[in-house]
């Protein structure tokens, strides 16, 4: 019995069916036991740990093939509106623990491998995390498959099965350095490959108009390179398992795997060519986040798995429904981000050219087919293309594009916009050599755009999207990050999970909001001892962890201090880098001031080629390696920076910590979500008024969370008038001091960071020097917080208590209802 996308396909309906699995701890053991002697072939004796992974995770999985082919089912038999993720990425982690977790197997599984004397703590660690993701946009792709399954959502998550997701890094020296990584290597059991399932996508060609006697002409598109995209299904598990979605990913093969002539006339290593060169697409993750990557490889990247994801969509439909014209009424297509905005003239070429639709109607139905999520401002990140290569890789695309464009400029004119608006809206930036503009892309062919934070929403009104909302005002809404609590309270921070049971009951688990029952109890001196000791114990297990990679010994007692997320400018991790050093010297300097015990922690991997935010790390290393040496601070100040930051270890960090550094410069992170699992989980934030920040602050309330720093308003007045940092230096005796230290060689040969300090100086594009004053007063206010465990508990349980909005399911089920008009079930 295989579990077809549809369920039934191809299956002879006759066929018996295998009984449901039995979820107690005997069955599982037998069951295990099994996969182990006959999937795996090993003897409880000789099974090593990584074998017992793989058959728990295989009786594991058999149970979430039952719910999968029962979803399917309801699916078929309902007719339901489906929902198509389309994303890049999906920044997954591990699957074993939510998959047991969401079926609700935690004690059985653990008393079935405890039979064995397995434990299943060690064993869940030997899985490899899928790291298809970059960061923020990955990981919320990864949040919505299980907020979609656990919603009761039909959702659909489609994408690229990368064999190497994001690099592993390693800092030697000092210095990040990137290793391949390759979570492939032994295999995925979680993956179902669909061979049935495989679509040819073209690359390049030419465009021919074809006229045949009482037809009207049309545009034939003949490729020069036609690929295959092979469908590969990982099931996604939700809550209590009443529903398991779909992530299909989709993996490149050459139509002809060996060229025979080739391989017959002697040329052995000839005949291969095309297959590499056709299975490179998938090969590799770009590594870039928050800037283009530019290559024609990423280009044909996004062409090809929104291609495959659209022929299959229309396959499905037409196999369901018959007609082409329902298709909005059966299928939402969100675009995360712009990576798959091709889609949008793509959709266009398969209803013209292949189904023989006509162009207003094809227009018609596929903006309400579409929607897009935007997730940057930044403008060195805003995807464009340049027209030739466009043409060349996708001339029929281009031809699209090109009529798209004039029909916009039609309704452009005719509602009056005036020609720089126009050409602000063109599809095409005639500025820099022409290019494409994926943003227009996506947008014009989406009923629906949304930012995800209220900040960062309005910010895109204003900005990159001004002209076109001023033309299409309705388009634009606000839809809010979340994070899920599945994976990020529950199966990351067991005890916590286990405390708020014992004190507001196991409600919480179904409906996230009712975590609110906590607030009653922040001023309950027994309870919050009790959720300050979980933190303890938590931070306990992470001291473990730094000192067994880092051989740094950290006072679990400190103030933990937490910023990992992917190193950038905008992030500001160098204004945190900056502040450790002028408590460094403070301390020093001022031995009778009462200091509280800190312990800074960094996590998080630089684009490659960004050497900026390498150097940073390097700064942080240097840093940590001088304070860490120096007895005078011993037990006042720590720095740590934990090497290749993934979802695994955030899972370990988050519950750790006491103090969430969230502190971009005000406008430019567009919501975050590290920030959401950090306050979930008990710590406070320090924050900017950027991004998610701001609605943290309205439902978390001003006296439980630390904003500082200039608004983006500010920020944006300071930049138009090219202020820059020397006057606020000079002003500011404790920044200054420790800009010299780092300039003079305290930490590192003189000289090494003063690209980074210039900056500063010059232009203060991010505002580090504009907001470090204030950075460092409100870091002041935190030691005295943090003197008083009453309040620092009280605030603790009150972020817990509050953060239930943030859940991603609340994110999925205002897209379901204001976006794709989709059900949810519960
Ligand atoms: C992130 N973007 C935002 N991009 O920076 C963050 O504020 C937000 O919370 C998150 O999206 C989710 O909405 C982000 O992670 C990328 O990683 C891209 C990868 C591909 C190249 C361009 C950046």
């Amino acid at each position: 019995s295989e579990a077809s996308f549809e369920g039934v396909d191809d299956v002879a309906m006759a066929a018996p069916k295998p009984a449901p699995r039995r979820n107690d701890s005997a069955a599982l053991a037998k069951e295990i036991a099994e996969k182990l002697t006959y999937a795996i072939g090993k003897d409880p004796a000789t099974a090593r740990r990584h074998d017992w992974l793989e058959a728990t995770t295989l009786a594991v999985r058999d149970r979430i093939v039952d719910h999968w082919l029962a979803s399917n089912a309801r699916n078929n038999a309902s007719g339901a509106k489906r929902v198509c993720y389309l994303s890049m990425e999906f920044l997954i982690g591990r699957l074993l623990r939510d998959a047991i977790n969401n079926l609700g197997l935690s004690e059985a599984i653990r008393d079935a491998l405890s039979a064995y004397d397995v434990e299943i703590d060690l064993i869940e660690l030997l899985e490899p995390d899928a790291a298809l993701g970059n960061g923020g946009l990955g990981r919320l792709a990864a949040c919505f498959m299980e907020s979609m399954a656990s919603t009761g959502v039909p959702g659909f998550g489609y994408g690229i099965r990368y064999v190497h997701g994001f690099f592993r890094q390693e800092v030697v020296d000092g210095q990040q350095v990137e290793l391949p990584e390759t979570w492939l290597e032994h295999g995925n059991p979680w993956e179902f490959e669909r061979r049935e399932r495989a679509f040819e996508i073209g690359f390049g060609g030419k465009v021919t108009m074809i006229e045949e006697a009482g037809k009207p002409p049309r545009q034939v598109w003949r490729p020069a390179e036609r690929i295959l995209a092979v469908a590969y299904d990982t099931p996604i598990v939700g809550w209590r398992g009443a529903r398991v979605n779909t992530l299909r990913l989709w993996s490149a093969r050459a139509l002809d795997p060996i060229l025979l002539d080739a391989f017959n006339s002697g040329d052995h290593i000839g005949a291969l060519l095309e297959a590499n060169r056709a299975q490179s697409i998938t090969q590799v993750l770009y590594p870039a986040d928050s800037h283009l990557a530019g290559q024609e490889l990423r280009l044909r990247q996004e062409f090809f798995f929104s291609s495959a994801s659209l022929q299959d969509i229309i396959r499905h439909h037409l196999k369901r429904h018959g007609d082409l014209t329902t298709l909005p009424d059966k299928v939402a297509i969100q675009l995360n981000d712009t990576h798959p905005a091709v889609s949008v003239a793509e959709m266009m070429r398969l209803l013209i050219d292949v189904h023989a639709m006509g162009w207003d109607q094809a227009w018609d139905i596929t903006k309400k087919v579409f929607s897009y999520t935007n997730h940057t401002l930044l403008p060195e990140a805003l995807e464009t293309w340049p027209v030739n290569l466009f043409e060349r890789l996708l001339p029929r695309q281009m031809q699209i594009i090109y009529a798209i464009n004039a029909q916009i400029i039609r309704e452009a004119t005719q509602s009056g916009l005036d020609g720089g608006k126009i050409a602000a809206i063109s599809l095409i930036d005639e500025g820099s050599g022409r290019r494409v503009r994926m943003g227009q892309l996506a947008f014009v062919g989406s009923h629906a755009i949304n930012g995800v934070s209220a900040l960062h929403t309005e910010l895109m009104k204003k900005t990159v999207f001004h002209n076109l909302h001023e033309l299409y005002p309705e388009r634009i809404q606000n839809k809010t990050n979340g994070v899920t609590p599945r994976r990020w309270i529950m199966e990351c921070n067991p005890d916590l999970t286990a405390l708020v049971t014992e004190a507001i009951g196991p409600g919480f688990k179904d409906d996230i909001t009712k975590i609110k029952g906590l607030d009653a109890l922040a001023t309950d001196a027994g309870f919050r001892d009790k959720f300050m000791a979980v933190k303890l114990r938590n931070k306990q297990r992470l001291a473990k962890t730094i000192e067994e990679r880092l051989a740094i010994s950290v006072d679990p007692h400190a103030m933990f201090d937490v910023q990992v997320k992917r190193i950038h400018e905008y992030k500001r991790q160098f204004l945190n880098i900056i502040e450790a050093v002028a408590l460094y010297d403070q301390i020093r300097s001022h031995p009778e001031i009462a200091w509280q015990p800190r312990v800074k922690i960094f996590a998080g991997k630089a684009a490659p080629s960004y050497a900026n935010a390498k150097q940073i790390i390097h700064l942080a290393n240097d840093v940590a390696r001088v304070i860490n040496a120096d007895p005078s601070v011993q037990n006042l100040l720590k720095v740590v920076f934990l090497p290749n930051y993934n979802v695994s270890l955030a899972e370990q960090i988050m519950p750790a910590a006491d103090l969430s550094e969230q502190i971009s410069t005000a406008g430019l992170e567009a919501s975050g979500t590290g920030n959401m699992k950090f306050a979930m989980n008990g710590a406070l934030t320090i924050g900017t008024l950027d991004g998610a920040n701001v609605e943290m602050l309205e439902h978390i309330g001003e006296d439980n969370i630390f904003i500082f720093g200039l608004t983006a308003e500010q920020v944006a007045a300071r930049r138009a008038n090219g202020q820059g940092g020397r006057e606020i230096i000079e002003n500011s005796p404790i920044l200054k001091g420790a800009l010299d230290s780092i300039s003079h060689g305290v930490f590192s040969e003189p000289g090494r960071y003063s690209n980074l300090i210039d900056n500063l100086y010059g232009n203060d594009w991010w505002m580090i020097a504009a907001d470090f004053e204030a950075y460092w007063q409100t870091q002041r206010r935190l030691d005295t917080v943090w003197q008083d465990p009453t309040a620092w508990g009280t605030k603790a349980v009150h972020n817990t208590a509050r953060m239930a909005w943030f859940s991603s399911d609340r994110s999925i089920r205002e897209y379901a209802k204001d976006i794709w008009s989709a059900p949810t079930g519960a």
